[in-house]
């Protein structure tokens, strides 16, 4: 089965024809970070690789730097929380810093 690097960054599980998928990437844009969206219905063996990395069903799965966060609910509820962005830092976009 093809394995992703799934250790750094942050990654989206998504689908075509995905709603919540949508919401997430537009609430990491707003954020200005960068991320990589697998669509499990395109390429082999991805959604089970969601599923038994996130033990769940739904699309989204998010993770940041490796770390499950959940499906967009969950993500939105950290940010709510004040507890996404401290999360995001690291992979914050890297403003113009040399001109
Ligand atoms: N509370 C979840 C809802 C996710 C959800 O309902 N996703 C839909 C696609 S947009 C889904 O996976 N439906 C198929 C299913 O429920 O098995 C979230 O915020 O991520």
């Amino acid at each position: 089965m093809q394995e992703t690097e799934t250790s750094e960054g942050i990654i989206i599980y998504g689908g075509a024809t995905c709603y919540y998928c949508v919401a997430a990437k537009q609430l990491l844009d707003r954020k200005g970070v960068p991320y990589v969206e697998i669509k499990v219905d395109a390429t082999e063996g991805m959604r089970e690789e969601m599923e038994r990395r996130s033990r769940r069903r739904t699309l989204p799965q998010i993770f940041i730097g490796g770390l499950h966060i959940g499906g967009f609910d969950d993500m939105t509820a950290l940010d709510r929380a004040g507890k996404l962005d401290p999360l995001l830092e690291p992979f914050k976009k890297q403003a113009a810093s040399n001109g």
